[in-house]
């Protein structure tokens, strides 16, 4: 893995220019530049939509270029503490787009105060000596070169159309010091300069910056009466020409303190075109800022990379390279580069380069599809032939029969009986055997006739009864089909992609910048991925969806629009 994983992902962002922006190290690289540089950074970067012509007026001493030097971090803009002591133009743009423009005060000098009223286009003081020339500086480019160009500008110059569309106010800040009272001269220069104001641009564009001095040990100069009393003639200045309450915001422009309202104000009275981000930047510390600001870039890209990369499938080569181990190895060098000291990088990247494909390679595992084809379950079976038998088949039919019992019974009968003649001579006679008729008991068999049902078993027919019989030739019979796994296909990315490009993304922008990389690398994942899921686990069937069934780039853009709406706040 190296630098070039990076280099080789830009070509599959050709077609976003933004997106090479992002990845070009040199946007996010800012952690060595000192303050000056990042304001020169971002200016450069255009961060910030149009330009802010913001004018600082008001009584001479009132606190203007001190609210000027407290803005650009420097005291670089002259403030002696003289009255009159501002006699020119000052200028100077910062990093948000704001330009400051210091006039000289009014109140005391007549020729500086008609400067002051050149510069707003305001009449100049009758009777007064006339102003046609006076000397813009501009500090803009001081901190970094050490110059401060100054110009000779005729009133004409300025005031024409041509120089207006530059220099002509969106906002002005009238700054006032309590202590020092509302004065009648004040209240003249106010009123000329509202009136001059509203015939330019209807609405208001006057903030009212009440600048509270201190003394030496701290207290405050002026009395609770003393800003009171200012409060109040401003308002009735104001409301001479305005109706409704003036912005008013008490600020210390020795310490910056205020300018935080002063920003609130501007937003509000500015068009949100003009504004851009000058909101967060002139609120918040410009390190923090670009802190907040390169994460926010980061992530950014993070979020471009994933969400192309999981419209791909995860198969897809770049060169000879998977392109899944040449993103992640990208982001990888990527965040290194970002989030980690010069010493670590090159050996980190070189010996990380395992690591970051085990993971590529897991996404990969992740996003495969079995295919399967039906295939036939089958039986071995034997062939059978059939017998057939001819079975009779049998019924059981009740039948009816007489059946002759016999009983026995006695009886007396005469019989003739053969009696042996017991004389002979009879015997002789008349034969040896008389007849003689005899009375004889006798017991006979008498029949009885009786009805009996009996159960007969009848023929009713014949049966064919078969038999299967094996012959022992055997053939295969398909009983039923089941699924075959018969390859894999590679799936988009979708989220798992996503899961693991953040979890290393984010890991390591998220991981102690002490916790050693080489060692702590999983770790470091396990709790980007940690914190990932709690991000965007609840969008995963959403875009899985997606990406299997719209197409790419409209996939890519909503995922993007939701990994925005989550990772960056
Ligand atoms: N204690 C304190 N002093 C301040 C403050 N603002 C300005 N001063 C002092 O007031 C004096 C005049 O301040 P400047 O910022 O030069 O005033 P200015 O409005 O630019 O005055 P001109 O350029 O003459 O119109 C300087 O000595 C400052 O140090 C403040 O907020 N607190
Ligand atoms: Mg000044």
């Amino acid at each position: 893995m190296s630098s070039q994983a990076l280099e080789n992902l830009k070509i599959l962002f050709q077609d976003c220019p933004e997106v090479l922006r992002m990845l070009d190290l040199r946007e996010l690289d800012q952690s060595n530049l000192t303050d000056q540089q990042l304001r020169e950074e971002m200016k450069k970067r255009k961060l910030y939509p149009e330009p802010i012509n913001f004018y600082a007026t008001g009584r001479t001493g009132a606190g203007k270029t001190s609210l000027g030097n407290s803005l650009l971090g420097s005291g670089i803009m002259e403030s002696t503490g003289r009255q009159d002591c501002t006699s020119g133009i000052q200028y100077f743009a910062m990093a948000s787009n704001l330009r400051y423009f210091d006039l000289p005060g009014g109140g005391s000098n007549e020729e500086f105060e008609n400067i002051n009223r050149v510069a707003l286009l305001i009449p100049q003081l009758e009777d007064e000596k006339e102003v046609n020339e006076f000397i813009v500086f501009d500090f803009s480019d001081h901190a970094a070169t050490g110059q401060v160009s100054s110009q000779k500008v005729t009133v004409t110059e300025w005031q024409s159309v041509e120089n207006q569309k530059y220099v002509s106010p969106d906002l002005i800040l009238y700054v006032l010091a309590p202590h020092g009272q509302f004065l009648r001269e004040d209240k003249k220069y106010l009123r000329a300069l509202l009136k001059s104001q509203k015939a330019r641009r209807g609405e208001n564009r006057v903030i009212f910056a009440l600048n509270i001095h201190r003394n030496r040990d701290g207290s405050l100069k002026p009395t609770p009466q003393n800003i009171e009393d200012a409060r109040k003639g401003i308002t009735e200045v104001y409301q001479e020409i305005y109706s409704g309450t003036p912005p008013i915001v008490k600020i210390d422009s020795l310490r910056g303190e205020g300018i935080n309202q002063i920003t609130e104000l501007i937003c509000e009275i500015l068009p949100p075109e003009k504004i851009g981000n000058m909101r967060q930047v002139l609120r918040e510390e410009l390190k923090q800022f670009a802190e907040a600001e390169r994460s926010r870039r980061y992530r950014e890209a993070l979020i471009y990379i994933a969400s192309r990369l999981a419209t791909y499938t995860v198969d897809t080569q770049f060169g000879n390279q998977s392109l899944l181990k040449e993103a992640y190895a990208a982001i990888c060098s990527y965040g290194i580069k970002i989030f980690r000291e010069e010493d670590v990088i090159a050996q980190a990247e070189k010996e990380l380069a395992d690591e970051v494909s085990k993971v590529a390679e897991e996404s990969k595992q992740k996003r495969q599809k079995v295919i399967t084809e039906k295939e036939n379950i089958t039986e071995r079976r034997e062939e059978k032939q059939t017998k057939i038998t001819s079975v009779p088949e049998y019924d059981w039919e009740k039948i009816t029969d007489t059946e002759t019992d016999y009983i026995e019974i006695e009886q007396t009968r005469l019989v003739t009986d053969s009696i042996r003649r017991k004389n002979p001579v009879a015997r002789f006679l008349f034969g040896e055997y008389k007849k003689q008729e005899v009375l004889k008991n006798e017991t006979i068999m008498k029949p009885i006739k009786r009805t009996v049902e009996r159960l007969e078993k009848r023929l009713v027919g014949m049966r064919e009864e078969r038999e299967e019989i094996g012959t022992g030739k055997y053939y295969d019979v398909v009983v039923g089909q089941r699924d075959k796994e018969v390859g894999k296909k590679a799936l988009q990315g979708g989220y798992d992609v996503i899961e693991d490009l953040l979890a290393i993304g984010l890991g390591i922008e998220l991981a102690d910048a002490q916790k050693d990389l080489r060692t702590c690398f999983e770790t470091i994942v396990k709790s980007g991925r940690v914190q990932v899921q709690m991000m965007i686990s609840r969008y995963k069937e959403q875009i899985n969806q997606l990406v299997e069934s719209s197409p790419p780039d409209q996939a890519e853009d909503v995922i993007i629009r939701i990994l925005e709406k989550v990772l960056i706040s």
